[in-house]
């Protein structure tokens, strides 16, 4: 099924760089950023609601998005995806997950040094001082109206909560961008799973690396700006292909 080419460029590599996008997720129930926004949130454009002037207008409507999105990564689970990505960490000498984001099912899956371009929903912070805040407890409020949620005030300065993910208009942190950029340059293969390649600078990495002489492979069911510079694009869902791509370079040929 697989092209025995990808399979030799894979079982060659020394380091292999995977980056992820909400596709990676959308096995495990979580609703990505391109697909309409489901139930109470039809009405609102994720990259609107994913802001700086988005939270300031409407403190409580973003506030209440995030726990609801929250909400969904404490109930879901990692998918057969995530941990064929851990299987394959297993059979490599080194491999580096670049995600954009912002759930911890990688993690949870048992992949570590996971590298968030975008932060993450379980890391929020003050928006006045920037310490971090601790959730009281687990699973958060359901949001009055199914929407609105006040955010909890700072322990230290009484500021307002924000998560602690990366907005559009805001800085990518500079460690991680600069290791993700390292880690497109170093390695030998990217493989690109589960993302419209369309926000920037992250779907620069996987240019960087192709420019760097890194084989480049894409996994996504639909087309995207990545597939002319992908050398190997395969067309599906990644919790069908992944386990059998892994198994496939297991089972040497
Ligand atoms: C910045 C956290 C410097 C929040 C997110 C050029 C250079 C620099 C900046 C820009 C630029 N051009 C434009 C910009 C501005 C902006 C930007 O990129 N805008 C876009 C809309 C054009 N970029 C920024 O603002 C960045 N900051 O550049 O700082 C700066 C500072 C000041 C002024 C100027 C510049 C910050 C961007 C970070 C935004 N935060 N997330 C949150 O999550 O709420 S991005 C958000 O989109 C998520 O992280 C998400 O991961 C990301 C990308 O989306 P995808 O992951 O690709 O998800 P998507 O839904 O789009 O696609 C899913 C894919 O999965 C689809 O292709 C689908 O086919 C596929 N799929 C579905 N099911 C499956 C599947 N694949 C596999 N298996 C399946 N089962
Ligand atoms: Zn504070």
């Amino acid at each position: 099924m697989f092209d025995p080419e990808l399979l030799t460029v894979l079982r060659n590599a020394r380091h292999i760089a995977v980056f992820t996008g909400a596709g990676v997720s959308a096995e495990s129930g979580i609703p990505t950023f391109r697909d309409a926004q489901t139930g109470l949130w039809k009405q609102f454009d994720a990259t609107k609601l994913a802001s700086p002037s988005a939270y300031r207008t409407d403190k409580a409507l973003v506030w209440g998005w995030y726990e609801w999105r929250r909400m969904k990564v404490l109930k879901a689970e990692p998918n057969p995806a995530h941990l064929a990505i851990v299987a394959l960490a297993e059979q490599v000498e080194n491999l580096t997950v670049i995600t954009q984001n912002v759930d911890d099912l990688h993690e949870r899956a048992g992949s570590f040094g996971v590298v968030h371009l975008h932060g993450s929903l379980h890391k929020p912070r003050c928006f006045a001082c920037a310490r971090p805040y601790t959730f009281s407890s687990e699973i958060p409020e359901e949001p009055e109206d199914g929407r609105r949620l006040e955010p909890p005030r700072c322990v230290h300065c009484d500021g307002r909560i924000r998560p602690g993910v990366v907005w559009f208009g805001e800085q990518l942190p500079e460690a991680d961008w600069q290791r993700a950029e390292i880690v497109a340059h170093q390695c030998e293969v990217l493989i690109s799973i589960g993302t419209s390649s369309m926000v920037w600078p992250a779907a620069q990495l996987p240019k960087d690396a192709a420019d760097s002489g890194a084989k480049v492979i894409q996994i996504n069911p639909d087309a995207t700006a990545l597939d002319k510079v992908a050398h190997f694009n395969l067309r599906g869902k990644a919790g069908d292909i992944l386990p059998r791509l892994v198994e496939a370079i297991r089972t040497v040929g």
